[in-house]
This record gives structure tokens, C-alpha cells and sequence, in this order.
């Protein structure tokens, strides 16, 4: 069973600095730096657990320890929005998260949300790493929050307790949680679905309490978190592609020097192809070992997927203006261009 210890957050904001005192003089690349990074997941069975172990590995290998970072996983520094904030605020240096609850901050972030926008691997590298992709990440500037790159959280699959979901139909009246974000909640909604929003580390109580009937997340995370442990079915839909999104604070940022700044950019680049391997090779072994243990696996057609399709394609339009008019046209041009 997964169990997430308590956030401590609170108990460390405010009675630290996150990073040590950092002054402008002519040897401050020397000066010895601290990281805090937090994640709300495991740090060995999911993706950015084992990318920001990677990220701590190369900075301290290349500064010979110089940097250091302290990592906090399994929500201990509480949820993706509280995170968010202690970043705003420079009490916790760096973390990375599903891109959906940024778009709180920075509503531009929404059109990663569109349901079936990415249909590939290839489709979702090339435009996140390419001109709108870094534009987006660009829009955080003024928000306290910096991105630093798209690491990959991956293609969302329903997990629930009642029955297999090959049409919207079968969601009808089931309760879904979602992520807090509007677009994930009117697609759950068209589909039929009473979506709950919740916490990412509140969803595996919720489920073994049956507040919730299911949940949807990529095979990665529902593994890690053991979701798969009070659920029967697993439907394959990729209904929404997730990025996750690497971001320091721009408090901790502006401490580093600027070869500092540097290296932490330099080194989230470097991450990133490993990130995402590893989330693609978890992605298939995760589904493997669940099937296994015993979860009902289901692909939906392509006729039924269209339905699914079809029903969520006025969102589109209902958050163009939210997203920005130009912006869409331009992921969406991208888009077309890899296909
Ligand atoms: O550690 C996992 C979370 O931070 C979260 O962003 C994962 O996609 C997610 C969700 O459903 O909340």
C-alpha cells in the first residue's frame, strides 16, 4: 500500500533559508549553494522521482559537491499547488509538476490540457521542446516561477472500480477525480463523468475509501502510487498528454550567480531525454506488472475513441481565449506539421 507522510512543509518554511547566503562578490561561484526540490511521487519508481534524482547526481557531480541538493519526495513538502506557492515565496528552491495545475498561475498553460492534442511521443517532443513549446514555458516570467523544461509525466489512462470504459457511456455517473484544472473537468463532464478534483496525494485514500469511484493518470503513476491496488479496470484511452514541468523559484534563482544560473539550465537540458526514456520504458513495464496483479486491461476502438473525440471538441474553442487566440493556432500548426 502507498502511504505519503504528512507535509512538512510548514515545518521547514520559515525556519530556513533554502539556499545558503549567497552574496554578489567576485568568489561567489564558489560558495557553497543548497537545493530543496520536492515531488509529489516516489524518487525511485516514477519518472521525475528518478529525473530529479538525476538532476541532484549531475550538479553535484560537476560542481564536486559545491551544490547541493536535499530532495523531498511523496508530497513532504505538500501538493503541487502548495509547492508552487513556497517557490513564489523562496521557501523551497525547485520542483517539478504536472503542467496542468501551472495553469492556475499562467492560464496560457491550458492548451497542454486540450483532450487528444498530442497522439504521439513525437508529436508532444517536438512541439514542447520546440519555438511554442519554450514560448509557453517563457510565459512564467513575472509569476515568481521559472521553467526550466518539459520533462514528460506521459498519456493518461481511466482507472476505476465499476466496469470497463469503451464509450463515454460507461463513465456516465461514475466519479472521476481529476487534477484542478478547468479543462480536465469539462471533458470529464462531456464524457458523462462526476469529476472530483482533488490532490494528487489525497487520490489513493479517496479510492480505497470509495469516495471516488476512479482516477486517470499515465500507467507511470498509477503503479508508483499503487491506484491499481483499489481499482479493477485500467482503460487505455490517452485521453490528455501531461508534461511535467522542472521550475525553480525566481527568488532561489536570482541568488546564483549567473554560472550557477547557467549550470542549472545546462543540466535541466540534460535531463530531459532521460526523463522521458524512463518514463517510457516504465510506462509498458508498469502496465505489464499490473495486468499481472490482476487489473482488467482495455483498449478502446478507434470508432469509440472518435466518440470521445468528438464530444470534447467544442473545448477547443471554449478555451481559445484563455489560451490566447495566437498561441493555440500555433501549437495546433505545430502539431500538424509533425503528423
Ligand atoms: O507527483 C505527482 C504529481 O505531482 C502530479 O502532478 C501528478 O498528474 C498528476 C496528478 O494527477 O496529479
Amino acid at each position: 500500500m502507498k502511504k505519503f507522510s504528512l507535509s512538512v512543509a510548514s515545518l521547514i518554511v520559515g525556519a530556513t533559508f533554502a539556499l545558503s547566503g549567497y552574496g554578489a562578490s567576485a568568489q561567489a561561484q564558489e560558495k557553497e549553494v543548497k537545493l530543496k526540490a520536492g515531488i509529489g511521487s516516489s524518487l525511485t519508481g516514477s519518472s521525475h522521482g528518478l529525473g530529479i534524482a538525476k538532476f541532484k547526481e549531475l550538479i553535484e557531480k560537476e560542481t564536486n559537491g559545491r551544490i547541493k541538493m536535499q530532495l523531498f519526495p511523496d508530497g513532504q513538502m505538500g501538493n503541487d499547488q502548495s509547492m508552487m506557492d513556497s517557490l513564489k515565496m523562496g521557501t523551497l528552491d525547485m520542483m517539478v509538476t504536472s503542467s496542468a495545475p501551472i495553469a492556475n498561475t499562467t492560464k496560457t498553460f491550458l492548451v497542454f490540457d486540450l483532450p487528444f492534442l498530442f497522439t504521439s511521443e513525437k508529436i508532444a517532443d517536438t512541439v514542447l521542446d520546440g519555438p511554442a513549446g519554450q514560448e509557453i514555458l517563457g510565459t512564467l516570467k513575472g509569476t515568481g516561477l521559472i521553467g526550466l523544461v518539459f520533462w514528460e509525466n506521459g498519456f493518461r489512462n481511466i482507472t476505476n472500480s465499476k466496469r470497463p470504459i469503451n464509450t463515454p457511456e460507461d463513465l456516465k455517473g461514475l466519479k472521476i477525480r481529476t487534477m484542478q484544472n478547468p479543462i480536465h473537468l469539462d471533458s470529464f463532464k462531456t464524457w458523462g463523468a462526476n469529476p472530483v478534483p482533488m490532490p494528487f496525494n489525497e487520490v489513493f485514500t479517496a479510492l480505497e475509501q470509495k469516495v471516488i469511484d476512479g482516477q486517470e493518470n499515465p500507467n507511470t503513476l498509477i503503479y508508483d502510487a499503487g491506484f491499481y491496488e483499489a481499482q479493477k479496470y485500467l482503460t487505455i484511452t490517452q485521453h490528455f498528454y501531461t508534461p511535467f514541468v522542472l521550475m525553480i523559484g525566481q527568488k532561489s534563482f536570482d541568488k546564483l550567480s549567473p554560472a550557477d544560473q547557467k549550470l542549472v539550465q545546462k543540466i535541466a537540458l540534460e535531463t530531459r531525454d532521460y526523463e522521458r526514456k524512463v518514463n517510457r520504458e516504465n510506462n509498458a513495464k508498469y502496465l505489464d506488472l499490473m495486468k499481472k496483479k490482476g487489473i482488467a486491461i482495455n483498449e478502446v476502438s478507434p470508432q469509440d475513441l472518435e466518440k470521445f473525440k468528438a464530444s470534447a471538441k467544442d473545448i477547443y474553442a471554449k478555451f481559445a481565449n484563455d489560451i490566447g487566440k495566437e498561441r493555440l493556432d500555433k501549437v495546433l500548426a505545430e502539431v500538424a506539421k509533425v503528423k
